[in-house]
């Protein structure tokens, strides 16, 4: 924090805004400048100001690696070029034989790593719904060294117990890792609730505006984070500092923002819960949910992500998500505006063939920040025109 701040603990919309990045001192400059420099000048042979290359460290990152850090309410932070360079450079921290528990419904990219790039360099994994502690207990092998956990899940939105994913962790010697991109830290915050690493696609509610790719990772632990900073280091996959400075700049107003995607979700799920033609919702913020207990306890808010089946299967699911206007047929989430998309043809396409089952009939939405009624109109007229 800086040394100019109250010394006292500070809010989470105070910290999003301030914490890492003080007014610069040599001009006052409210926002502190973007070092847009690779390499930095050495008094003597080793004697630098903290920085010699950019690989390796530039103030720019370091502002948002101490913001993240400050906002998960971990001792660390590290960023880098995607959220899947974050879980790369964390999953080389691995070694061949090395086993992971993975849940049964992930991010395609992330399963396409230990399935397609990961395997061949020994490392194992199981899937199991993370859901059942019995299901996780059984998945764990004397190999297993992480259990690794999205929650909300892309894109059943499973939520998990994060407490009793810690437990089962610590009782067989393991790190815990939570994927916290789809709730962000000012819904849910893993290490308070005792997971020892938690990585991001800050290319989503953390930048905020769809302009953006990059990822970070956040740990109390000091050996985990000197390991991953040598592999970041040493494998370079870094994000440059104009991208660090847009994310700096999109989580001033992650608070408001979650409030907004969160009420607005809530409305559209309700809107699709009470529509003929939609089979099932699946969204935390219903009483109806499964997950709907523990997202109470874990989550200030149940998020702006929802997924629903539509009646009339894969035909009618892809001609829905080419009708709507407001909500705009891609890939990602997260963002103010807007998205649908088809997970089985788009981005969990990499899951075909594997033991994950994303129904044909599944549309996911990323419920943006516009008027909520825009939004629902939106959605009639795609139903109508199907
Ligand atoms: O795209 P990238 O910044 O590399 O982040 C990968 C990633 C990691 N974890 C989760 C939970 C994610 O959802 C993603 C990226 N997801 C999408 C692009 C998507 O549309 O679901």
């Amino acid at each position: 924090m800086p040394a100019n701040l109250p010394d006292r603990d500070l809010g989470f919309e105070t910290r999003a805004i301030h914490a890492g990045q003080p007014p610069d001192p040599t001009t006052g400059s409210v926002i502190p400048p973007v070092y847009l420099t690779s390499t930095y000048a050495q008094e003597q042979v080793g004697l630098t100001k903290g920085f010699e290359y950019s690989r390796t460290g530039n103030p720019t990152r370091t502002m948002l690696e101490e913001n993240i850090a400050s906002l998960e309410g971990g001792a660390h932070g590290l960023a880098f070029a995607s959220g899947m360079a974050a879980i790369t450079t964390l999953l080389l921290t691995l070694k061949p034989s090395d086993h992971i528990v993975l849940g049964d419904d992930v991010y395609g990219g992330t399963y396409r790593l230990l399935d397609r790039t990961l395997r061949q360099y020994g490392i194992a994994f199981t899937l199991a719904d993370m859901t059942r502690p019995d299901a996780v207990e059984a998945a764990i092998t004397p190999e297993t060294k992480m259990l690794w956990a999205e929650t909300p899940t892309n894109p059943l939105m499973k939520v998990l117990d994060i407490g009793m994913l810690a437990e089962r962790a610590e009782a067989h010697g393991a790190h815990l890792v939570v994927d916290n991109t789809f709730a962000s830290p000012y819904i849910q915050r893993p290490l308070e609730h005792g997971a020892h690493i938690v990585v991001h696609s800050a290319t989503k509610y953390l930048g905020g505006h769809s302009d953006v790719v990059l990822g970070l990772l956040v740990t109390n632990d000091d050996a985990v984070q000197q390991h991953v900073a040598f592999n970041q280091n040493s494998v370079g996959a870094v994000p440059g500092p104009l991208d660090c400075f847009l994310v700096l700049r999109g989580i001033k107003t992650l608070a408001v923002r979650m409030r907004e995607h969160s009420a607005n979700a809530q409305q559209v799920a309700e809107y699709l819960e009470a529509h003929p033609a939609v089979e099932r919702v699946y969204f935390p913020g219903l009483a109806s949910d499964p997950g709907y207990e523990v997202a109470r306890r874990q989550m200030r808010l149940p998020g702006g992500m929802l997924s629903f089946t539509i009646r009339g299967g894969e035909d009618a699911a892809r001609r829905f998500v080419s009708c709507t206007r407001l909500f705009t047929l891609a890939e990602s989430l997260g963002g103010v505006e807007s998205l649908i998309e088809h997970p089985g043809a788009m981005t969990h396409a990499s899951l075909a063939g594997s033991s994950i089952e994303i129904g044909a009939d599944l549309i996911r939405l990323s419920v943006g920040i516009e008027s909520a009624d825009d939004l629902l109109q939106d959605l009639d007229e795609a139903f109508s025109a199907i």
